[in-house]
């Protein structure tokens, strides 16, 4: 049998893994004008985690700078890392931060038909939701896509996504997840690419629903 010293040695050095755990910040490789990011910066502030930011300037593409290619071969930003972990891609780093910081697992909930559910979203956000990035990127700053066709996927999108609010404060489980902050971006912004919400009344009080959550942040100039 263990005596009483073996014991709290146990206990005190496992105490010190945690509070080294926690003094080190998780960081985010970020850039303000990026919706993908943007996603993981509202998640976070909903959430109170308190992490490090590292600017990559996608302007000047320190994107595809060697240094950070290491970090991301696909050289695009979000990024995060927390301890010895790095994550690429928005929708993986929402499930992780969602799955780690919500001790709750409401936002990311746990059993597999909720999971299932809230994917489906998550799917939809990075597949047929950049036709709304694409349009906004060929308008605001004059990328050489076929805008008229993205605009016309997008509106597609916006009125599925709009019967499906019908009746529904949140796009799943009836209350906010990962679903809505991945969704709420380039939908939000689709005005910039050109394409009118006046059309989805479901979707605007979405919007503003989500804008109403407790530590929402905007879109920089928003
Ligand atoms: N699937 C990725 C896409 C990331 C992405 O497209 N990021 C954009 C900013 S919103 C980027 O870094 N673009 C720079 C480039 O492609 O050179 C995700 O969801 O994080």
């Amino acid at each position: 049998m263990p005596n009483l010293n073996d014991i709290w040695s146990h206990i005190s050095s496992a105490f010190a893994g945690n509070h080294q755990d926690k003094a080190k910040k998780p960081k985010l490789y970020d850039f303000d004008l990026s919706g993908n990011a943007y996603k993981i910066r509202l998640l976070l502030n909903i959430l109170g985690v308190d992490y490090a930011k590292q600017n990559v300037n996608l302007l000047k593409k320190e994107q595809k700078a060697a240094h950070y290619l290491k970090l991301n071969a696909f050289g695009e930003v979000p990024v995060f890392e927390d301890g010895d972990l790095r994550l690429r891609d928005s929708l993986a780093i929402l499930i992780y931060v969602a799955g780690k910081y919500d001790l709750a697992r409401s936002w990311w909930p746990v059993d597999a038909a909720s999971q299932g559910l809230v994917s489906q979203w998550l799917a939809t956000a990075g597949h047929e939701l950049k036709s709304a990035s694409d349009a906004r990127i060929a308008k605001v700053a004059n990328y050489d896509l076929d805008l008229p066709k993205l605009q016309d996927r997008a509106k597609a999108l916006f009125n599925i996504i709009d019967a499906h609010l019908h009746g529904r404060d949140w796009l799943e489980l009836g209350r906010p997840t990962i679903a809505d902050i991945a969704v709420f971006p380039y939908t939000a912004l689709a005005e910039d690419g050109g394409i009118s919400l006046e059309p989805y009344p479901n979707l605007r009080a979405w919007i503003e629903r989500v804008k109403g959550l407790p530590g929402f942040i905007p879109l920089p100039g928003r």
